[in-house]
């Protein structure tokens, strides 16, 4: 799906849009050094299930390329991320989340972030309440 050459070609697209992100444990999950429960995959992004799961349905979408975060997100990344999201309603789908679902990007201190690579995630399976902590 993603060969070498592709992957070498991201990381200089990715360093041109955003210097030099520090690697996270997300590249792993992409390179797949690290074992994960991926459920969807394309050229552009994966969707692997949350290793602690805040919901009996827990999912991230992130994209391919290493973009930090939502806040710095090019203004050109707007396919990406709307790719993002098509795939983040799609696998809920799969997942069966007929009632419905929580989607939920945290940026930077305030948002609680706590990989740098942007990730989306998808809770649901039960129900949510508002507002969050
Ligand atoms: P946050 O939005 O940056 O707080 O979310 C990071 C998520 O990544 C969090 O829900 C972790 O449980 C999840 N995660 C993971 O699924 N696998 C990992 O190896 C690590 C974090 I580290």
């Amino acid at each position: 799906l993603c060969t070498k050459s592709d992957e070498v070609r991201l990381a200089e697209e990715a360093s041109r849009k955003y210097g030099s992100p520090a690697p996270t444990i997300f590249s792993r999950v992409i390179d797949k050094s690290l074992p994960a429960d991926i459920i969807y995959e394309d050229e552009k992004c994966l969707a692997f299930r949350d290793i602690t799961p805040q919901a009996p349905v827990h999912f991230l979408v992130i994209p391919r390329i290493p973009i930090p975060r939502i806040s710095e997100a090019k203004d050109d990344d707007a396919e990406l991320l709307g790719h993002l999201l098509v795939v983040a309603k799609n696998v809920a789908k799969k997942e069966s989340l007929h009632e419905g679902y929580r989607v939920v990007i945290n940026d930077g201190k305030h948002g609680a972030q706590s990989v740098y690579h942007l990730h989306i995630h998808v809770l649901g399976g039960r129900q949510m309440t508002w507002p969050p902590g």
